[in-house]
């Protein structure tokens, strides 16, 4: 008996434990209309552990809640009873999972002449990731004068590598090139950030469509790109759980798994202020400032490191967010910040017509304290801090489909390299008073 206990063990162990299924889970916009209804809406969710996909922002504003099977009756009787709108945004989450990395199977692929030769047009594994940053730095058919070096900034708490890629001209041009770091998959089921960021990448080390500005980017700023800082989580969401969102670590006296990196960051990091002391919930913020690892790497690099612009790309929602995430109350620049930003979304909705909402965090999301974004203006000194929430509007959410990839993408390259421009002629105006 022993025997058999000792051997099987491991492999019990070893087996793969099984993806989590999503038949019959459904997405439903919710309308409430007073703050009563939403303070109902929130006892429904814990009743019901309902995933909200989207917290409403205010009365008249709409809530994206997934409500399992077996709950969905209950569920619509009490919003029934509640007298609150509903509608349904997805049908069959799990229907829509499988549909949203099989579309394109016949479609072209995103791989761009003079470019890497990697298709882009698809959402990949993190390992595949990395290599994909291995080949960009190793290539030696980048644009002219461009240059990319690696840097493992450090490990996440399964130990994968938090790899980053550094973008910059080789041309001296006397001056010291300013500094935008910008990174991705801080959330693991917000799978278009990272492919958003790889994308980038691409973009900055080949310029396949010839882009003016690219090249002016470069002559001006170097970039530094890190697609994926939550790899544990990332991982986890493509072979469990496809709507993880926080990272992996076990937390002590709690059979819940998780932080949420977006509450973890030590400036003004609060709980109590948009996320969670209980490690069951999805807003769970860590047991106290930069709790977890990933959180610290992050901490480390941009502390003292001069940046002037931080961007953590995100999804969804198409918003275009500065600090703070703690307060209504706004940065003392804020000018410049919606300025520059109201370039990225001016260009965004010039090149592909979608609207991007800019404003504070607070102010035009959710009050949320513990963000990346917040402690890189507060803590770090970067002026130019914001968290970009990508396509769509809900009708796919977080399963935005591999067809969306590249024009979701596309359009951030427009709406960045006009923030980009913005920023630098704000910085100079700064300069020559
Ligand atoms: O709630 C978040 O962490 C972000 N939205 S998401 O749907 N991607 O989870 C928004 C963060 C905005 N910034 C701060 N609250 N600091
Ligand atoms: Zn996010």
């Amino acid at each position: 008996m022993l025997f058999s206990v000792v051997f099987l063990l491991p492999v019990v162990l070893c087996a793969p434990s099984p993806q989590d299924r999503y038949d019959g889970h459904k997405v439903l916009e919710i309308f409430g209309k007073t703050e009563e209804d939403f303070r109902k809406l929130l006892e429904l969710q814990l009743q019901f552990g309902l995933d909200m996909w989207k917290t409403p922002k205010h009365v008249n504003d709409s809530a994206h809640a997934m409500v399992a099977p077996e709950h969905l009756t209950n569920v619509l009787e009490q919003l029934n009873s509640l007298n609150l709108g509903v509608s349904t945004l997805i049908d069959d989450v799990q229907q829509l999972i499988h549909s949203s990395t099989k579309d394109n199977k016949k479609q072209a692929r995103a791989i761009f002449p003079g470019g890497s030769g990697h298709d882009h047009g698809r959402y990949y594994r993190h390992q595949a990731i990395l290599d994909f940053m291995t080949l960009v730095a190793n290539d030696a058919n980048k644009s002219p004068n461009v240059a990319a070096t690696l840097e493992t900034i450090g490990t996440s708490g399964q130990g994968r590598s938090l790899k980053l890629i550094k973008i910059f001209s080789t041309v001296n041009t006397g001056t010291p090139k300013r500094k935008i770091f910008i990174d991705g998959g801080i959330h693991a089921r917000e799978w278009i950030s990272p492919a958003s960021v790889k994308y980038l990448i691409e973009q900055f080390a080949y310029n396949p469509g010839n882009i003016a500005d690219i090249y002016t980017l470069l002559a001006r700023y170097e970039i530094y790109l890190i697609p994926v800082m939550n790899p544990d989580g990332y991982e986890f969401s493509h072979t469990n759980t496809r709507m993880w969102r926080k990272n992996r670590r076990t937390n002590t006296g709690s059979t819940c798994i998780g932080v949420d990196l977006n509450r973890n960051f030590p400036y003004q990091w609060n709980p109590a202020n948009g996320g969670s002391t209980n490690p069951c919930q999805d807003t769970y913020s860590g047991t106290g400032p930069a709790s977890e690892v990933e959180t610290q790497v992050l901490v480390n690099y941009l502390t003292g490191a001069g940046f002037d612009a931080y961007i953590t790309i995100h999804s969804y929602g198409q918003y275009w967010l500065y600090p703070w995430g703690f307060t209504t109350a706004l940065p003392a620049d804020v000018a410049d910040l919606h300025a520059a930003g109201q370039a990225g979304v001016d260009a965004i909705q010039d090149y592909g017509r979608l609207r991007y909402t800019l404003g504070s965090s607070t102010n035009v999301l959710y009050a949320a304290a513990g963000g990346s974004d917040d402690f890189a203006k507060g803590m770090a000194g970067v002026k130019y801090s914001y968290t970009l929430e990508l396509r769509d509007n809900g009708r796919y959410g977080f399963l935005l489909p591999e067809s969306e990839i590249i024009p979701a993408c596309e359009e951030l390259r427009a709406g960045f390299l006009a923030f980009a421009n913005a920023m630098y002629n704000q910085q100079q105006v700064i300069v020559g008073k």
